[in-house]
């Protein structure tokens, strides 16, 4: 059994992963990091560390103290907070990565998991059924940063033998973690407010169309690349993933079968440009093919499953 270290614990997705990969492989087994401590009943949940990703004396401490074989490095700065501090996210997001990437090239790691994003896109590619293999000119700070880190992840593998596993995440919803500085974040609010006060002001124009997924699925996907049999994972740099594509208005219209006095109106921001330049499908057909992935969630079956949990009629 493998030692995990997942650092940036703290956020959207490293919460629920590191739930998952504990009820997977014991709580001990699995050390939550993050650049400081969260939410008080999560940190104590299991073994903690404080460890901040930029640090790469920190981060191989950490990694010897416990032995640490597997790493999941989900600390980074999302697209439309990016935008705002690029030389931050550039460093967080690059150099974050090259820390892991050279522990796992030394030999003290074995394996390593690293996000990529949708945002590794820009306006030049093809928007529907987005292909594993096109035109890649991202034109954020995010998406720059994502598609370089793709490029080193397969550069680690191919050079060094790095095992390196990655997926390209769409919009990831989420009803028991809030996401932070996205531009895909508006279809986790949607549900809060439609909850709260019955009505939403988008910052996306209503016509928007984004592939999305809901975060089980996410997690799972997550689990299965990094537990399918390396020679199955024939793609270092990123995995195309997908399972629902949406507009405001459809995931709006979707909370009105069950709240039918909900309201949505539209003030676009700075983030409608940011999600001009994405796709608004995704073709997935490498990952299915290569590690058998497959989707559960649609937009019907996460709404329902959204909004139930919200209102607390299930834990
Ligand atoms: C964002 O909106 O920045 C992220 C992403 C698509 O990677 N959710």
């Amino acid at each position: 059994m493998a030692k995990i270290l997942i650092i940036g614990a703290c956020g959207q997705i490293g919460t629920e992963l590191t739930a998952k990969l504990r009820s997977i492989y014991g709580t001990d087994e699995v050390v939550a990091s993050d650049v400081r401590k969260g939410d008080a009943e999560f940190v104590a949940s299991g073994p903690f560390e404080v460890v901040n990703a930029l640090d790469f004396n920190q981060v191989q401490a950490i990694i010897e103290k416990h032995g640490v074989e597997d790493v999941y490095l989900m600390a980074a700065l999302l697209s439309a907070t990016a935008e705002k501090n690029p030389a931050f996210a550039w460093d967080l997001n690059m150099n974050s990565l090259f820390h892991v990437l050279n522990i796992a090239k030394a030999g003290k790691i074995k394996k390593i998991f690293w996000p990529s994003s949708i945002a590794v896109f820009g306006p030049t590619t093809p928007k529907q059924n987005t292909p594993q293999y096109t035109v890649m000119e991202p034109s954020t700070v995010y998406g720059i940063s994502k598609q370089s880190g793709e490029r080193w992840c397969e550069y680690y593998h191919n050079i060094y033998g790095v095992d390196v596993r990655s997926i390209r995440y769409p919009g990831l919803i989420s009803w028991s973690t809030l996401p932070g500085g996205g531009t895909t974040d508006y279809a986790v609010d949607i549900y809060h407010k439609a909850l709260s006060d019955g009505k939403y002001t988008c910052f996306l124009s209503e016509e928007t169309r984004l592939p999305m997924m809901y975060m089980d699925d996410a997690i799972r996907a997550t689990v299965e690349i990094m537990q399918a049999p390396a020679e199955n994972v024939k793609i270092r740099s990123a995995y195309n993933l997908s399972a629902m594509d949406f507009t405001p208005e459809e995931i709006a219209d979707a909370i009105k079968k069950h709240i039918p006095d909900f309201t949505i109106d539209y003030t676009p921001d700075f983030r409608q440009k940011i999600a001009d330049s994405w796709p608004q499908s995704i073709d997935d057909s490498s990952a299915r093919q290569d590690w058998g992935w497959k989707h559960n969630f649609d937009l019907e079956a996460m709404t329902a499953d959204m909004l139930e949990h919200l209102a607390g009629k299930v834990d």
